[in-house]
């Protein structure tokens, strides 16, 4: 049986938004059965010398599919899709499309989002130009992505994939300040018809039941 090591308890604010979504959403939509091994992230459950074993990062998400251990929220999320022949086309031009936008959703979308995150938790504020900064360059990827949907349903695709799945999630957990994205009502759409889904709302409501604020 597949084994998901994800949160038990994490703090309020992460609550929510936490990676391991990424996988119980591709999961819930793959309708593949699995294990929750739930990790209390307060409690340091997370840096014992167990779980670095499976997790060189000390961090969640990780499988283990009977000894196949990865971590990495998108090559958990590509590997399972692979492993189900969903979420992914068949063909190798379509799987590198796939590829090419998880890595963008990765990398060029969540890099700056989390940039500015972490400006946020920890700057003074003393200087305004490092924020000015972070906030002009997620400004400038929102627009490149809002430019791509003019014409597109999905980001690598015509279906809802595996990268849809990652970028939705990136788009949903990264946007604390909703200002950021309300000048773009095609990148807005395009994570409300992903975060539509059913298989999300299952998956954020039974997270939600299950793990706790601490
Ligand atoms: N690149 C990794 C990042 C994983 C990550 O940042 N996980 C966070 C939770 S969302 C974590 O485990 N943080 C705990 C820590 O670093 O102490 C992925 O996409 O899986």
């Amino acid at each position: 049986m597949l084994k998901l090591y994800g949160f038990s308890k994490v703090n309020a604010g992460a609550r929510g938004h936490t990676r391991d979504l990424r996988v119980l959403w591709a999961l819930e939509e793959l309708q593949l059965p699995f294990e929750l091994i739930g990790l209390d992230h307060p409690a340091h459950e997370l840096n014992s010398d167990a779980y670095r074993q499976v997790s060189p990062f000390e961090q969640i998400p990780v499988i283990d599919d009977d000894g196949v251990v990865l971590s990495e929220s998108a090559a958990i999320v590509m590997y399972l899709a692979k492993k189900a022949g969903r979420l992914i086309p068949a063909d190798p031009v379509g799987q590198a499309q796939v590829l090419r936008w998880c890595f963008a959703a990765m990398s060029s979308i969540e890099l700056p989002l989390m940039a500015l995150m972490v400006h946020d938790w920890t700057a003074n504020g003393s200087d305004p130009k490092p924020r000015q900064f972070l906030v002009d360059w997620v400004h400038l990827r929102m627009g490149h992505l809002e430019r791509w949907f003019a014409d597109r349903e999905y980001v690598a695709t015509d279906d809802f994939s595996a990268a849809d799945l990652l970028m939705a999630h990136v788009l949903h957990s990264g946007v604390k300040d909703t200002s950021l994205i309300a000048p773009y009502p095609g990148v807005i759409a395009y994570r409300d018809r992903c975060l539509a889904r059913p298989a999300w709302q299952r998956t954020i409501a039974a997270y939600c039941e299950r793990v706790e604020a601490g």
